[in-house]
């Protein structure tokens, strides 16, 4: 366990952890009620790479996210209960209800609405990046992508201008080892994703991606890099999604044994186990998390639920053609 960080610190890692755990077992529940429209891609078993990154940044910073951008949302500061009412499609929510699942976001808090085509916040990154170089502004952007997203040409194109330009970016590649269904070495010869940076000359590092400390200590050093001018730099933190990649996955891809073996590096438990046995961490503490969570949760669905529906009027606001 790292030891420059505090307890207090290390326990907010936790909760955020907990709260976007929560928050997607919830909206699956809501889902299969009926609740919530379209579709959902989760984010359980990857927590610790948004939160470890997420925390890191500045509120002025910014990131992309892909179709599976709940917890990276939650963990850049979107509100949670504007979050459930974005997915409900209400016009509370933080896209006015016209962006639901796979556009969640809020450019208040440094997220644009995430972008659903594999690749695609790759090559808006790039030109976020340009923005801060040019003006100066100290601003790190940050790329969440999966792996499947680097057999993408736009993802060959962003590294290349990224680093020709030094532009302060840090592309995260969240290799959770499939995309939809297929496995990342039957469509790449090349084993890790790191080493695709090497063709670009930019630094790169494979990062435990169940390991929230480590996401936090290599992401931190990625990020501060990348504001002092050291950009662009690649992590590929290696993790796990634990639900099928949408709705009615099967998952026949995959062994239970394969999915076992990462259940047992759950990034969750495996904090909590920490903080128990090397810090002394009263379980009683745990509970109140869990509590807090719990009630957070409720309040943000009875919000979603009370808020008023998108009018015919409201759903041609912002639209400029
Ligand atoms: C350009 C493009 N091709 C195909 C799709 C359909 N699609 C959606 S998600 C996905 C898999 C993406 O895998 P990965 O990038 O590894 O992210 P993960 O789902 O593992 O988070 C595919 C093929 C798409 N959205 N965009």
């Amino acid at each position: 366990m790292s030891e420059a960080l505090s307890t207090e610190k290390m326990l907010s890692l936790y909760r955020q952890m907990t709260f976007i755990r929560r928050f997607e077992e919830h909206v699956y529940f809501l889902y299969l009620q009926g609740e919530i429209p379209g579709t959902v891609h989760q984010y359980q078993g990857q927590e610790a790479v948004a939160v470890g990154i997420c925390d890191y940044l500045d509120s002025s910073d910014w990131i992309t996210s892909t179709h599976r951008p709940h917890g990276h949302a939650l963990a850049k500061g979107v509100k949670p209960h504007e979050a459930l009412a974005e997915l409900y499609g209400k016009a509370t929510g933080c896209c006015a209800g016209k962006g639901g699942s796979m556009h969640l976001g809020e450019p208040a808090v440094g997220m644009v609405p995430a972008i659903a085509i594999v690749g695609g916040g790759n090559s808006v990154i790039v030109g976020m990046g340009l923005a801060f170089k040019l003006r100066q502004t100290g601003q790190v952007a940050v790329c969440f992508f999966g792996e499947g997203a680097t057999n993408e040409g736009a993802f060959h194109e962003s590294l290349n201008f990224a680093a020709v330009q030094h532009l302060p970016i840090v592309f995260v590649c969240e290799n959770n080892m499939y995309g939809a269904s297929t496995a990342y070495n039957k469509v790449s010869l090349v084993e890790n994703v790191a080493d695709r940076a090497h063709a670009y000359g930019i630094r790169s590092e494979i990062v435990d991606g169940m390991d929230v400390l480590a996401v936090y200590k290599s992401g931190g050093e990625a990020i501060t890099a990348a504001r002092k001018g050291e950009g662009p730099i690649l992590l590929e933190c290696k993790t796990y999604r634990f639900t099928g990649h949408s709705r009615s996955d099967a998952r026949g891809y995959r062994t239970k044994e394969e999915e076992n073996f990462w259940k047992e590096r759950d990034p969750i438990p495996r904090l909590r186990h920490a903080l128990i046995t090397e810090i002394g961490i009263s379980t009683a503490i745990f509970d109140e998390i869990d509590n807090e969570v719990k009630a957070e949760l409720q309040e943000a669905t009875a919000f979603a639920r009370m808020s008023p529906d998108v009018t015919p009027e409201q759903a041609l606001e912002g639209v400029y053609a």
